[in-house]
């Protein structure tokens, strides 16, 4: 972890302190001789000193700024496998509303939430994602998703017919009603206390999602082949507990040594 020695600044705001130092000196090194140009002749010593300072603060620049963008690239990465749960078939999801609506499409592929416990503060990092959990083809898509506490998740509905979104998990209980998808502004929820949240649909039972709200902003998903890539900026070195979510039942977690900068490779063995 690099620090600014400078009262509690960070790169950044130190590199605006530097850029407006240039400015400042640019302005002074151009309006000075200006003023005396009325007055009196301008001599050579002033615009040579005027030219000296502007060259010095030029150099700083340059080299905060190539320093800062060095120190911005060290971030860590912990990379691995999950070994997935095999993908469920589609054949659950046939209902009396399949006939009525068209084809129901197959559920999400399987996929699991890898984060690093903890609750980091400031908070380090904040997600300019939407969240959402659309409902596609008689699915919910995605059917996992990680959000950080606090954050609100959209419910639109992409399918020709009512969808009627509800939870009756402590962590958030809800129930959007029937919705349409024309029915505009979207539903929103927002979901300030970590955990699990089960997502149903009243309308068809095979719809099923999880939303999992953490406390961490430090988090990723797997893709389908359970392959993850984690960036973690901003947090001290030391030891952290790295977690893998699955389902309730498939939880795993690995003790890992974090080091500014570093590279590791985790693989959990799932279930
Ligand atoms: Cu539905």
């Amino acid at each position: 972890m690099v620090r600014v020695p400078l009262a509690g600044m960070d790169r950044v705001e130190l590199s605006q302190l530097i850029l407006m130092a240039f400015l400042a000196g640019n302005i002074y090194g151009r309006a000075v001789p200006k003023r005396n140009a009325r007055k009196h002749t301008i001599r050579f010593s002033d615009i040579a000193t005027d030219c000296n300072i502007m060259k010095y603060l030029l150099s700083l620049v340059f080299v905060f700024t190539t320093t800062s963008l060095f120190l911005a690239r060290a971030e860590t990465v912990i990379e691995g496998v999950f070994n997935l749960p095999p993908a469920k078939s589609g054949a659950a999801a046939s209902s009396r509303y399949q006939q009525k609506s068209g084809a129901v499409a197959a559920p999400d592929a399987p996929s699991a939430v890898i984060y690093l416990e903890g609750s980091f503060q400031p908070p380090i990092s904040v997600q300019s994602v939407t969240n959402e959990v659309r409902q596609q083809g008689f699915q919910f898509m995605p059917s996992l998703l990680p959000i950080l506490k606090g954050s609100s998740v959209r419910f639109p509905n992409s399918d020709d017919d009512y969808h009627h979104v509800f939870s009756y998990s402590k962590v958030k209980k809800f129930d959007l009603g029937r919705y349409r998808k024309d029915e505009k502004p979207d539903p929103v929820i927002v979901f300030d206390t970590a955990g699990v949240v089960k997502i149903g649909c009243e309308i068809h039972d095979h719809m099923r999602a999880v939303i999992l709200v953490l406390d961490t902003p430090v988090f990723t998903k797997t893709d389908r082949e359970g392959k993850y890539r984690l960036v973690i900026n901003n947090v001290p070195d030391g030891r952290y507990v790295l977690k893998a979510w699955a389902d309730e039942k498939n939880i795993q977690q690995q003790a890992v040594e974090l080091k500014e900068g570093s590279k590791l490779k985790v693989d959990f063995s799932g279930k």
